[in-house]
């Protein structure tokens, strides 16, 4: 029977190993929280990285941890510390990240990094060639892995492959900065069907194919040699079941009591009700606008400040590619901001930034998400931000307001938010005053519909719809019709 193959760069489970024993952990972050659910629903394997280089895996270990993963449908590809370096935190993480984010300014283009980017990719194909058997379906994920749909078209000629861009795909203007850029869309070419978050990113796409490469584009199709490879947007879902039904549970335990968190934040709905709690979640990354944010805040505090004492910014970060200069100075910069404000605002009983610098688990995430009245996210840039989803599907009695950058990807499907450019900050403290202000019933009016449009593209919907045009992609293509 045929199979799906999911390529991603890490597995959607995390191998740590303390005193000789393993220790598998959910990883965090958008791909892999989104995509769990449709693994575990369909008949896949995953491929990808278990997050532990060579080196690090003792010799006896080696066989237990492939034994591990499989439980989970997972086979694992394994790299050295130095491929790591030049592949995912060099040329993944310094080059593409930044440049596909219109970071121009922290791109950097290293051959060493380039060459290691090529021989990764390379042992990702051949991982899949390893398993792949006539019929199966291949479906390659994000943008450490562009080269990869070519080198598997290059072994397997008729393949089903579709790929998916989780970030921005950049205007061409930006995109031919890149040394590469040949290289690169020929490589995301070797896809029957390439998929992306917005029209826009789509539209970029196609437009570097047609001036760099010189290749006819219609609508939304390029036509090769002898195949024709489909470019679409599919906007990722989330799993709104497992938010709303643990939210759901969560709200039958903390009716009448506090939970861990409203205690340490000394918070509680029914004692404070003129208090607000706006919350922020991110990757620590500097696309996330989180400096922006902190200061926007302050700006706020300054030019309402009959809101000191009352409001408060509940800050959470999960440590990210801590191994990039860029993401240290970061949280340095971050550290000091925060340091700062709160040293000039705070009083004897209040704070106005609590910030968490660490990975939650997932019933920790969904206190945040209830308890908190508003949510502020200000990506710079992001392909999509399942955060805003995820926040609004534990909203389950409707209240609660999203404030959201129009620079992420989820802002084209969340217009009932109160949508702010994340560079202005008098912009974004009006929308907090709005957000506290805003009454009960314009809440939930603006939560249904938001609701009623999450439920129904859930991550699960998006997954298939991707599959179902891959599979009409396919039938279409003219060599797959001669066999
Ligand atoms: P990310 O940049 O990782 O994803 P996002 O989409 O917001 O961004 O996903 C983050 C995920 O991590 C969410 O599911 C969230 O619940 C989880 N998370 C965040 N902080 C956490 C914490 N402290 N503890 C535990 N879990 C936490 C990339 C792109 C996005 C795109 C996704 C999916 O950058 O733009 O939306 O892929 O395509």
């Amino acid at each position: 029977m045929s199979k799906t193959i999911i390529l991603s760069n890490r597995l959607p489970l995390q191998i740590n190993i303390t005193k000789e024993k393993l220790q598998v952990t959910p990883s965090v972050g958008g791909l892999a929280t989104g995509l769990k659910s449709f693994h575990r629903e369909g008949d896949s394997i995953w491929i990808g990285w278990s997050g532990l280089t060579e080196e690090e895996i003792p010799v006896n270990l080696k066989a237990e941890i492939k034994v591990r993963a499989r439980e989970d449908a997972c086979i694992t590809v394994s790299f050295t510390a130095e491929e790591m370096d030049g592949f995912y935190y060099g040329f993944s993480n310094r080059s593409i990240w930044p440049l596909f984010h219109y970071f121009t300014e922290y791109t950097e283009w290293e051959s060493w990094q380039w060459e290691m980017y090529k021989k990764v990719n390379q042992k990702y194909a051949d991982s899949v060639i390893e398993h792949y058997e006539e019929g199966d379906k291949i479906w390659v994920h994000d943008y450490q892995l562009l080269l990869v749909p070519n080198m598997i078209r290059e072994q397997r000629p008729n393949a089903t492959i579709g790929f998916f861009n989780h970030i921005p795909f950049p205007s061409y203007e930006v995109f031919r900065t890149m040394p590469w850029r040949e290289e690169i869309l020929n490589g995301m070419l070797g896809a029957d069907l390439i998929g992306f978050h917005t029209y826009d990113y789509e539209r970029h796409f196609l437009s570097s194919v047609r001036r760099i490469l010189r290749r006819p584009v219609e609508f939304n199709e390029v036509t090769l040699a002898n195949r024709v490879v489909k470019v679409d947007s599919f906007p990722m879902g989330i799993d709104y079941e497992k938010f709303e039904q643990t939210a759901l549970k969560h709200h039958e335990i903390s009716e009448d009591q506090e939970t861990e968190l409203q205690q340490r934040l000394n918070f509680h709905r029914k004692k404070s009700p003129d208090s607000q709690l706006i919350l922020s979640i991110d990757r620590l990354d500097y696309t996330k606008g989180i400096a922006n944010r902190i200061r926007a805040f302050e700006y706020f505090l300054e030019k309402y400040p009959e809101y000191i004492g009352k409001v408060r910014l509940v800050m959470l970060a999960v440590p990210s590619r801590s191994d990039v200069p860029q993401y240290q100075l970061l949280k340095k910069e971050i550290d000091e901001l925060v340091g700062r404000i709160n040293g000039k605002f705070a009083t004897v009983s209040w704070i106005p930034i609590w910030y968490f610098f660490r990975s939650m688990p997932f019933e920790n995430l969904i206190d945040l998400y209830t308890s908190c009245n508003i949510a502020l996210l200000t990506p710079i840039r992001d392909g999509m931000n399942l955060v805003a989803k995820e926040y609004i599907a534990t909203r389950t009695n409707q209240t609660g307001v999203l404030i959201l950058s129009e620079m992420a990807g989820a802002s084209h499907e969340m217009n009932e938010a109160l949508i702010i450019n994340p560079n202005n900050f008098e912009q974004i403290a009006d929308a907090i005053l709005q957000a506290i202000k805003m009454p009960k019933e314009e809440q939930i009016r603006r939560n249904t519909l938001l609701q009623k449009r999450l439920k129904r593209y859930n991550v699960v919907r998006w997954a298939t719809d991707f599959m179902k045009a891959l599979d009409k992609t396919k039938e279409n293509q003219p060599s797959f019709k001669a066999i």
